[in-house]
């Protein structure tokens, strides 16, 4: 049955006795063919990727119109809670990173199907890079920030592309003379020529092999130019630019209780992390899979809704309003009892309260509509922005211009809220309104509508399973935080000993977390250590173990020790 189809790479190439006439003859391997879908669809997602970027540039498309990033933001929207819960649990802060490789691989495999199919029929695998563009172009266009149906212009033009250049290259043609046997065994007689020719006609790539591997290269050194003109191009570069351009602005530093500066605390417990979180180590969390690019220049806050007088500032604006400096620490809803997402840092900005209550919010609103330059929504309770506690619209971090990772150009910071209810960065939207009207990004998903912080605290030495000798005397050290309330005590447990005072750095504030120490002589056996923070209205934390979901974990923070 095979005998007529012609030498296919390296199949027969081996084969002393194939007789010469089918060296002409050739079609791409298998490895090839999907090597070459590979390389075509990598064509097809640099050409968008470069159109989108160019028309980002010149405002004309939104960022999301690169169709990778249109389906990695709609795959992250889509994704079923428990799914996210799990790459949370599982990756961390790098669960990013995993839906990066889970996607690059899928697009990988796609791209060498399509490749495969386009051996047997180029048509069959022109429709299947049609429909991987139709993905795409259903991501895009459900994306927040999308401008209309421009913004299919990158999925379109560089799927055209990849069409054209995927049924280039495959394109065969039918040989006009019989090929010879492949199997030198089965000899065929001279009758099979022609009924097997009218039933299966004997093909070649109509490039030859020469032009069509010449071709591949052409095809992925185009795709790696595309790529790399769209690297060195990204507003990414102006966004960097605007801020090494801007300088901190002054403002009114805060005053602490005792004389007490930034500098003694950070002295007053060792043997564990800073007191401030240094902006590199500091935690992110957000949707977004590529940073919001804004410059300081394009930057713009609108504020309106229920207020007597809307108002729209700029980032000149809002750095000549009157500014005050606040150490305030942020904590994440999705942190686990003992985990790293929350971090303390020294904030400028321009209290939100002074803004709004010129505007003239309505005796109706309780909430305020946040929403991000990507379209990440919340809502936070009007009472948090005007109650009096130091909530802002922060523009520096730790004496530096707002990092791009944590809001660039201007945030929200607001004490004693989850950042997922009040922190929203890069924003550029604020809507005065009602909970009963507003539905945001989180709430939408399950996460409780109002989120104060819980009171918790953390054991940060020893880390986890540690050993230690017998008489050691062991350094037990950690953070306990509850955002205005403030940390009045902390207390640790050996296995059910008796609840035992630590030694607490002193309170700089009610809205910053309080480092504790203490020491262990170390006994034989394997023990677990504890801590428990009573807030600074004498109330103990809750022993009661919840999950993040739905308003923030809860439960004592525990340790193993090995003393041998
Ligand atoms: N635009 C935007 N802002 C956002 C988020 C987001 O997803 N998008 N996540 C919020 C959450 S859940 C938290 S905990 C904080 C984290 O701020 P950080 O990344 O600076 O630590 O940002 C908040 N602001
Ligand atoms: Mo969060």
């Amino acid at each position: 049955m095979d005998t007529t189809r012609p030498q296919r790479d390296g199949d027969s190439d081996a084969s002393p006795s194939a007789p010469p006439p089918t060296s002409t003859i050739w079609l791409p391997g298998r490895w090839l063919g999907a090597l070459t879908g590979v390389v075509v669809v990598g064509l097809a997602l640099a050409v968008a990727e470069l159109l989108s970027i160019l028309g980002d540039r010149v405002q004309l498309l939104n960022q999301f119109s690169s169709p990778l990033l249109a389906v990695g933001a709609a795959f992250i929207t889509l994704t079923p809670e428990w799914l996210k819960q799990f790459a949370i649990a599982t990756f961390g802060e790098q669960d990013k990173v995993a839906l990066q490789v889970g996607m690059g691989v899928t697009v990988l495999i796609a791209a060498a199907v399509i490749g495969l199919v386009a051996r047997r029929s180029p048509r069959v695998a022109a429709v299947l890079l049609a429909a991987f563009v139709a993905i795409c172009g259903v991501a895009v266009l459900t994306r927040p920030a999308a401008v209309g149906v421009i913004d299919l212009l990158p999925s379109i033009v560089g799927g055209v592309v990849g069409v054209l250049v995927l049924g280039y290259l495959f394109r065969r043609r039918e040989v006009a003379a019989p090929a010879a046997p492949v199997d030198p065994d089965v000899e065929p007689t001279p009758q099979d020529y022609p009924s097997r020719r009218t039933t299966t006609p004997v093909m070649d790539s109509a490039l030859g092999r020469r032009r069509f591997l010449s071709l591949v290269g052409i095809t992925a050194a185009a795709a790696t130019a595309a790529t790399a003109i769209g690297r060195f191009l990204p507003s990414y570069a102006d966004v960097q630019a605007s801020r090494d351009a801007l300088q901190v602005p002054s403002a009114t530093p805060q005053s602490f209780p005792d004389g007490l500066t930034l500098d003694t605390i950070e002295e007053a417990v060792d043997g564990q992390g800073a007191f401030l979180t240094p902006n590199e180590d500091f935690y992110r969390v957000d949707t977004a899979l590529t940073l919001p690019n804004i410059t300081a220049d394009d930057w713009s806050l609108k504020i309106h809704g229920l207020v007597d007088r809307e108002r729209t500032l700029t980032y000149d604006e809002i750095v000549n309003l009157p500014l005050v400096e606040r150490t305030i620490t942020l904590t994440c809803v999705s942190n686990e009892v003992g985990g790293g997402l929350v971090g303390t840092a020294t904030w400028i900005g321009t209290p939100i309260k002074d803004l709004l209550e010129d505007l003239g919010p309505s005796s109706d609103a309780d909430c305020v509509l946040c929403t991000s330059i990507d379209g990440f929504t919340l809502t936070a309770p009007l009472e948090a922005l005007v109650d009096g506690r130091d909530s802002l619209l922060a523009v520096a971090m730790n004496g530096e211009i707002l990092p791009q990772r944590n809001g660039f150009p201007v945030r929200m910071v607001v004490p004693g809220l989850y950042g997922y209810v009040s922190a929203t960065k890069w924003i550029v939207d604020m809507k005065v309104s009602r909970f009963s009207d507003e539905v945001a990004y989180w709430t939408q998903r399950g996460w409780a509508e109002q989120a104060p912080i819980k009171t918790a605290s953390r054991i940060d030495v020893p880390r986890g399973f540690n050993q230690a000798a017998v008489g050691d005397e062991v350094v037990i050290a950690g953070v306990a935080w509850a955002q205005q309330r403030g940390i009045e005590n902390v207390e640790i447990q050996i296995d059910d000993g008796e609840w035992q005072p630590v030694e607490l750095s002193p309170a700089l504030s009610n809205d910053t977390w309080r480092q504790w120490r203490t020491t262990w002589v170390a006994e034989q056996g394997v023990h677990t250590i504890r801590c428990r923070a009573y807030d600074g209205t004498g109330e103990l934390q809750t022993e009661e173990i919840a999950p993040p979901i739905p308003n923030g974990s809860s439960g004592y923070d525990a340790r193993s020790i090995t003393v041998s």
